[in-house]
């Protein structure tokens, strides 16, 4: 296995699966703080009938984790440390808006929550990490959805740029590598969180905000992370040359195979890589608004435009890199419905994969479709390539020697860092390989302690007890080793 010298080894996490504080040093409720799990469709919002909006309403018997999380707000040193260890030269993780504008739409920032990242980015340099980090990782201000409607609502493109550039100056010559926003094809799958939309003046059913969003206001949505996106990359270039910009897609339904050679699934399969891939993808990357959207959007009875203004801006601004999270892979059979989660899309079982992860999850393991998406990926863009999330969640208990023996964990990432070395073979540009989750996080989908994907492991549990405690497990070895070696010991 052959990785070149400056390939990037590390792991990535988000800010409000990992921080906790959601409170601290003035920061504001997110949308994830209002939901146990992004899944989850019933957030603690309720409509308040005086004021015709929607507001902050958490269910008593509920166990919001994210609320504390592991706390890495007050141990983000030691779990560096920890990280530092296994010999990472990367590590990612988002800024939560609310930390820098804690509402979104006020006119100054928090100094205190740009000095909290400014301090953690400084640090992870000082142990040799490049700071990869996600500008947006569903943590849109809460305070923007109840208010504006969230991202269907062009003003919320002021409140970004005024965030974005704050960022920009702020850690300028410390974080050089920035991804827009976390996994944002998945806008029509989980509007709320990914999307950052909420209607608000025409809620049609204000006892279901989520069900009740409107698709032509995530269309809205659309047509605003496109502009969004494009200003971004802007706005870095006028502030700071060295910096690169990428997107970051879901990309576990690239590997949406066609169930058989019936055309009718060759040709399901590549509409569905469209309408949850390349959609975004493309203008991201190509500058284009793809002509297969017209179809849909007929069919959603919706009007997306945009004006010539745009279009130039989307044009002349794509991303310098593609960054994505790959989990596994599915088949499309046109008998079948596809469904999607936070590990992407979910069609027919795959008679030709081996593995899947335990239950309850069950996750398959498609190592090859790591390889094969990469490859999709760099035919079609040109750009070079960032994993920035590929990992498998267990539920795991420390065993008499207080570490866990998590042999599924090593097979897993052995076999895709594997296929990322074919696919550089193949010819493909890939950057790096950041594992999600090194340090065990409170899940993204479900909201729990119990799904664990980490090298390191967290004391803490599903009810919120546990002392926060790391210990390391045996993929810890392993990962330094592969590191190490660059590629080598695998
Ligand atoms: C992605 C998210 C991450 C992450 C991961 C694993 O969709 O970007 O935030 O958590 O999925 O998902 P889960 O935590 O649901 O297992």
């Amino acid at each position: 296995m052959d990785f070149p010298k400056n390939f990037l080894w590390g792991g990535a996490i988000a800010a409000n699966q990992y921080e906790g504080a959601w409170l601290e040093d003035g920061k504001q409720p997110n949308v994830t703080d209002v939901l146990v799990g992004i899944m989850s469709k019933d957030p603690g919002i309720r409509w308040n009938d005086a004021t015709q909006k929607y507001e902050m309403a958490l269910d008593d018997s509920k166990v919001y984790l994210s609320h504390e999380a592991v706390d890495g707000y007050h141990r983000y040193k030691e779990d560096l440390k920890l990280m530092k260890g296994m010999g990472f030269n990367a590590f990612r993780t988002s800024i939560a808006w609310g930390r820098i504008f804690p509402k979104g739409d006020e006119d100054e920032p928090n100094e205190k929550g740009l000095a909290f990242y400014e301090e953690m980015f400084s640090y992870m340099r000082k142990l040799g990490m490049e700071p990869v980090i996600t500008l947006s990782h569903y943590e849109t201000p809460l305070h923007l959805l109840t208010e504006y409607g969230g991202w269907s609502n062009p003003k919320l493109l002021e409140f970004w740029e005024r965030y974005v550039s704050t960022v920009f100056r702020r850690f300028k010559g410390i974080v050089k590598i920035y991804l827009t926003f976390n996994e944002v094809n998945a806008l029509f799958r989980m509007p709320f969180v990914a999307g950052g939309v909420l209607t608000v003046d025409h809620p049609k059913d204000v006892s279901d905000p989520i069900g009740s969003t409107t698709l032509q206001d995530q269309w809205n949505a659309y047509h605003n992370f496109l502009v969004a996106n494009a200003r971004t990359v802007q706005l870095a270039r006028g502030i700071d040359e060295e910096i690169q910009v990428g997107c970051m897609l879901t990309c576990s339904g690239v590997a949406t195979y066609p169930y058989d050679c019936n055309p009718v699934n060759v040709l399901g399969a590549m509409e569905a890589q469209r309408q949850n891939i390349f959609y975004f993808g493309d203008p991201f990357c190509l500058g284009i608004i793809p002509t297969y959207l017209n179809k849909r959007w007929a069919k959603d009875d919706v009007t997306v435009s945009f004006t010539e203004a745009e279009r130039k801006l989307i044009r002349e601004n794509t991303v310098d890199f593609f960054s994505f999270s790959y989990y596994r892979s599915t088949a499309y059979d046109e008998t079948d419905e596809l469904f999607a989660d936070t590990g992407g899309m979910i069609g027919k079982e795959n008679p030709f994969l081996k593995d899947a992860a335990p239950k309850p999850w069950g996750w398959p393991v498609d190592p090859d479709g790591l390889r094969y998406t990469l490859n999709v990926l760099y035919d079609r863009y040109h750009l070079p390539l960032l994993i920035v999330e590929n990992g498998v969640g267990l539920d795991e208990n420390l065993d008499e020697n207080g570490t866990i023996e998590d042999d599924f964990r090593i097979h897993y990432i052995e076999e895709h860092i594997k296929n990322v070395a074919k696919a550089m073979e193949d010819g493909v540009d890939c950057r790096g390989y950041l594992y999600w989750g090194p340090i065990d996080v409170v899940s993204a989908g479900t909201g729990e302690m119990k799904k664990r994907y980490g090298f390191v492991y967290v004391d803490r549990f599903n009810d919120g007890h546990g002392t926060l405690e790391r210990a390391k497990k045996k993929s810890y070895d392993r990962y330094r080793e592969i590191i190490e070696s660059n590629g080598a010991a695998l």
